[in-house]
C-alpha cells in the first residue's frame, strides 16, 4: 500500500478502470472534530464541501466552546474518494456535525458499509451522541482520536473507557491534517469491516 501514502496529484477524477469494489463511509464526529479537514486529506479527488462562513447568525446555535480557530462549518455535507488498492474504492462522505443536521443522517447512512467516528478528548462527551445516532442505525463504527496539537493526550485504553467502546471497536490516533496517520484510521476501519461481512457469509 505504499504508494497511496504519498499524497497523489488531484488530477484522476475518473474512477480508475482496475476498481472492481466500491464502498460508501461516513466520517462523523462532532462539530470541530476535523472531518473536513480528514476528508481533504485523504481524498485524491478535489473534496466536494459546503462549508459557509461562520456568521453572526450561527453564533448561540454552533457550539464554538474551545474552538478558537474555526472559522467555517459544514452545512451539509464532505464527500471524497481514495482509491485504497487498484481494486477498491472508497466514497467518504462527511456527516454534519450539528444537532439540526441529524434527519439528514437518514439519507447519508443508507448503504453505508461503516463509519469512522473522530474525537476529540478535549470535548469527548460529545461523541456520546454522534455514536448513538450510529447504533440505533445499526452502522458499524470505528472511532479515532484526532489530536489537536497542545491537547492532553491519553491512553487509548482510556479512551476506550471513557466511550465506552466494546472491546472488538477499532480505536487509533491521527492527526486529521496527515495523510498517513488517516489513511491507517481508515484501513483499519475497512479490514474491520470486511471481517465483519466474511464473519456472516
Ligand atoms: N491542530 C489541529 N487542528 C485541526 C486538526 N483537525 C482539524 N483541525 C482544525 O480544527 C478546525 C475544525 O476542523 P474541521 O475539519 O472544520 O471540523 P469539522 O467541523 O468536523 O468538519 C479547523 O480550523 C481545522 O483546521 C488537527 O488534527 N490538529
Ligand atoms: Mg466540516
Amino acid at each position: 500500500m505504499g504508494s497511496v501514502l504519498s499524497r497523489p496529484e488531484r488530477t484522476v477524477d475518473y474512477v480508475p478502470e482496475t476498481v472492481t469494489r466500491s464502498v460508501k463511509l461516513l466520517v462523523a464526529g462532532n462539530f470541530g472534530v476535523g472531518k473536513t479537514t480528514f476528508v481533504s486529506s485523504v481524498s485524491e479527488i478535489r473534496p466536494l464541501r459546503t462549508e459557509e462562513t461562520i456568521t453572526e447568525a450561527s453564533v448561540g446555535i454552533d457550539d464554538m466552546a474551545g474552538l478558537p480557530g474555526k472559522q467555517q462549518t459544514t452545512v451539509a455535507m464532505d464527500f471524497g474518494r481514495i482509491t485504497l488498492n487498484p481494486q477498491l474504492a472508497l466514497y467518504l462522505f462527511g456527516t454534519p456535525g450539528q444537532q439540526r443536521f441529524v434527519p439528514l443522517w437518514e439519507e447519508l447512512a443508507r448503504g453505508a458499509l461503516g463509519a469512522l467516528v473522530l474525537v476529540d478528548t478535549r470535548r469527548i462527551e460529545k461523541a456520546d451522541e454522534v455514536l448513538s445516532v450510529l447504533e440505533e442505525r445499526e452502522v458499524p463504527y470505528a472511532v479515532a482520536v484526532n489530536q489537536f496539537d497542545g491537547a492532553q493526550t491519553y491512553p487509548l485504553a482510556e479512551i476506550r473507557d471513557a466511550l465506552d467502546l466494546t472491546p472488538d471497536t477499532p480505536l487509533t490516533a491521527l492527526d486529521a491534517r496527515h495523510r498517513g496517520t488517516c489513511l491507517q484510521s481508515l484501513i483499519t476501519l475497512v479490514e474491520f469491516l470486511f471481517r465483519r461481512v466474511e464473519a456472516r457469509q
